[in-house]
């Protein structure tokens, strides 16, 4: 990545399901947009902890990924990865393929403000528990792996009712591809790591991954900087 270049955003991330959030939106950006193209900079949250250095903390105060800044706005600075889904709806998406336009359409563009809420305030939390208490915790403390594990399976069940009869979490009708679903399909994906070897108590959910799985744009967005494997 050159010091020099004229891409508007500079996304810092890493390989894991909120860093994918942005990077599939400015994926599916790029491709329906021409000219627009951002950088990326990895940040090895596991090993190098870039993420709590003062430069870094300057951009997320919270010291975790992901983070944007925009060089076309001056270098404003983004953190939060739902807010950054805002972020780049508003300024880059100005035909509202990923959104609805909130002034035409209020009561879609608040489903979609639900679905996003429901998802960064519920499962994100939540399932990061989950893998805590699996994954890193040095005591493996049965009860709280289980209350983390079903809370989240609680979760997907209601995004697996919203989805009944819909191919999209917002939108009317069956729905539209938006980022109510970027922002929930990263963590949704990740479900085997958290304890959840099977999809198939939520067949709505299960069609919906693979729904969104197959889109290039979300392909690409999962292999910056790189693809998970576990
Ligand atoms: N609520 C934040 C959560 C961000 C977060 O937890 N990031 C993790 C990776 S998924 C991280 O940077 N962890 C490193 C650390 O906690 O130091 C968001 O949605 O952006």
């Amino acid at each position: 990545m050159s010091s020099a270049s004229t891409k508007p955003i500079l996304l810092y991330t890493w390989s894991t399901p909120n860093g994918y959030k942005p990077s599939i939106l400015l994926e599916e950006l790029k491709a329906v947009y021409p000219g627009f193209d951002y950088d990326w900079k990895s940040i090895d949250v596991w090993t190098t902890n870039e993420q709590k250095e003062p430069w870094f903390l300057a951009i997320n105060p919270n010291g975790r990924i992901p983070a944007l800044v925009d060089r076309s706005r001056g270098g404003f600075h983004v953190f939060e990865s739902a807010a950054i889904l805002y972020y780049l709806e508003r300024h880059y998406d100005k035909d509202h393929k990923f959104a609805v336009d909130a002034d035409k359409d209020p009561d879609a563009w608040s489903e979609i403000e639900q679905w996003v809420a429901f998802v960064h305030g519920g499962i994100n939390v939540i399932q990061a528990q989950a893998n805590y208490f699996r994954h890193s915790a040095t005591d493996k403390i049965e009860y709280a792996i289980n209350r983390y594990l079903n809370e989240t399976k609680r979760l997907y069940s209601v995004l697996n009712t919203r989805l009944e009869g819909r191919e999209y979490l917002a939108g009317s009708g069956k729905g539209k591809y938006t980022i109510a679903d970027i922002n929930a399909f990263p963590l949704v994906n990740v479900a085997p790591y958290s304890g959840i070897n099977s999809y198939d108590e939520w067949p709505n959910l299960k069609v919906w991954l693979e729904r969104i799985r197959a889109r290039p744009a979300v392909q690409a967005g999962l292999s910056v900087p790189q693809a998970l494997s576990f």
